[in-house]
């Protein structure tokens, strides 16, 4: 586990880490809308779909077959908590990105989860290279409230947009804002313009 590659999220070097307007916890928060949703992991699957030539289904298996990084990040949350130190376990999404043949018209991800959750992402955005689909926190699991068995980490964006219990990734010629950016978030998110709310 120790041999894997590390991917240092660049705004961790930053001289202030913390972004305008956030404050640090030591604490992990669980945030999110409605009941956690109920499913069974072990007939769980990661579909790949929309602008792709062929359609793509994973199982638990598949993805963790997949070679794995590690990727060391700080989570900003919207709602002003920033906890920093994170390091992730997964499969990136440049990983990802080998699985397919993505169509030229492809501009967006609309990441998909448990409960019809979704958000929307540009391709530029989900593809950086600190992205990640991880199920291991600090060399543990990720717990059920944090998005077992599959959460994506975008740790550039607000942490709104790294959903959990991701479900699949569709790619779209269109964007499509998703549940938090349909209901007051702003359609983008970066921390660092304070790109909290589009009202
Ligand atoms: N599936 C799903 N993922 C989600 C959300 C959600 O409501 N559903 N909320 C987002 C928001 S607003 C935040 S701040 C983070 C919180 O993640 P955490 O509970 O692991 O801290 O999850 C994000 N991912
Ligand atoms: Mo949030």
């Amino acid at each position: 586990m120790d041999d894997l590659p590390l991917t240092t999220s660049p705004d961790t070097q930053r001289k202030n880490r913390v972004p305008p307007g956030q404050r640090l916890t030591e604490k992990w928060p669980v945030l999110h809308y409605g009941a956690m949703p109920s499913f069974d992991p072990a007939r769980w699957k990661f579909t790949i779909s929309g602008l792709v030539e062929t359609e793509r289904v994973l199982s638990d298996t598949d993805l963790t077959s997949l070679p794995q990084v590690q990727v060391f990040s700080d989570i900003h949350c919207v709602t002003t908590w920033s906890r920093l130190n994170n390091l992730w376990q997964g499969v990136s999404t440049q990983q990802i990105r080998q699985l397919v043949q993505i169509r030229p018209e492809a501009e967006f991800v609309i990441v998909h989860a448990a409960g019809r959750f979704t958000t929307n992402l540009t391709l530029d955005d989900f593809f950086q290279p600190d992205v990640l689909l991880a199920w291991k926190h600090d060399g543990q699991l990720i717990s059920p409230e944090h998005g077992y068995p599959l959460r994506l980490v975008v740790p550039r964006l607000y942490f709104w947009k790294s959903a959990k219990w991701v479900t699949g990734i569709e790619f779209t010629a269109q964007d499509r804002p998703g549940f938090w950016e349909s209901n007051g978030y702003h359609n983008h998110g970066d921390p660092w313009k304070e790109e909290r709310y589009s009202r």
